[in-house]
């Protein structure tokens, strides 16, 4: 048998102008759905929706542009059945979204972005994701110092943890994430994986996205396409499920879950269960 339980597999569904367009389009709400849809089939169990790119560098959106894209579509996929994670980093957003039906508040910031998310979380009672988090995208490469970027981070998440309890949010809602890429360089991003265990405080489940990141590209050719990294993310995710990570978080479904089944199967001896 596994050491380990198999992790989940969260789908992107990122609605931004780069990708889905905006909610209000019906083009690109179909399109966000069927994507949602063959997600699923492929093995994923939440569909993680955002309407705000994080991306190193990226401008902010504000609150009514980045509903405008999710809702729409969030309630399209919770009316067909489609467990949701709300990505965002306003509190607003996740409540609309929870009346929505999202059944998850993925926040990066750990709640530090918007000081009415924590009581919020604890009203609502359900699951949330509390990333490692120091700054927007215009500034965290410039925060991306560290000492002992693994014990940083540990302190960093217990602090968010501490707060969170103090709000109210119980401890069995809360799964930690130690934020690959946000003020992170690659080799931050590498001590971080190596470390896991020392990085995040115990007792919790484990988010991890690194799917696609740029860490990630840089072990490959220059000039390859950002779906060449698919691979090197579903190989990775199976490296993190040895290490008890209960979510991984990516843009390609079926590469992960045909890797988990490798490594599921090889565990087992077989195709058993
Ligand atoms: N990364 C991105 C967006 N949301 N949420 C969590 N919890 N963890 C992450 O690492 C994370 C996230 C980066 O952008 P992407 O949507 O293109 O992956």
């Amino acid at each position: 048998m596994s050491l380990h339980r198999r992790p989940e597999v969260w789908g992107v569904l990122n609605v931004t102008p780069d990708s889905f367009s905006d909610g209000g389009d019906y083009f690109a709400l179909d399109r966000a759905v069927t994507r949602a849809h063959d997600m699923m089939s492929q093995g994923a169990s939440v569909i993680d929706v955002g309407g705000e790119s994080t991306r190193p560098g990226a401008s902010r959106v504000d609150v009514e542009s980045e509903q405008a894209r999710v809702l729409p579509v969030i309630t399209e996929l919770t009316t067909q059945g489609i467990p949701v994670s709300i990505d965002t980093m306003w509190a607003d957003t996740a409540l609309k979204a929870r009346a929505a039906g999202a059944t998850i508040i993925n926040d990066v910031s750990g709640g530090m972005a918007d000081e009415k998310m924590l009581p919020m979380m604890a009203l609502e009672d359900c699951n949330v994701v509390l990333m490692h988090w120091r700054a927007h995208s215009q500034e965290m490469d410039s925060v991306a110092v560290y000492d002992d970027v693994v014990n940083e981070v540990r302190e960093a998440l217990a602090q968010r943890v501490a707060a969170a309890l103090a709000a109210g949010i119980a401890a069995e809602n809360i799964i930690l994430d130690p934020g690959l890429g946000f003020a992170k360089t690659s080799q931050h991003n590498w001590e971080l994986l190596a470390q896991l265990e020392e990085a995040i405080p115990a007792g919790y489940r484990v988010l991890v996205g690194a799917s696609r990141k740029r860490f990630l590209g840089e072990l490959l050719p220059e000039g390859h396409g950002v779906q060449e990294r698919d691979a090197s993310t579903a190989h990775l995710g199976v490296l993190l499920a040895e290490k008890g990570v209960g979510v991984l978080r990516v843009h390609n479904v079926a590469a992960q879950t045909h890797a988990l089944d490798v490594w599921q199967a090889f565990h087992q001896g077989g195709l058993r269960g």
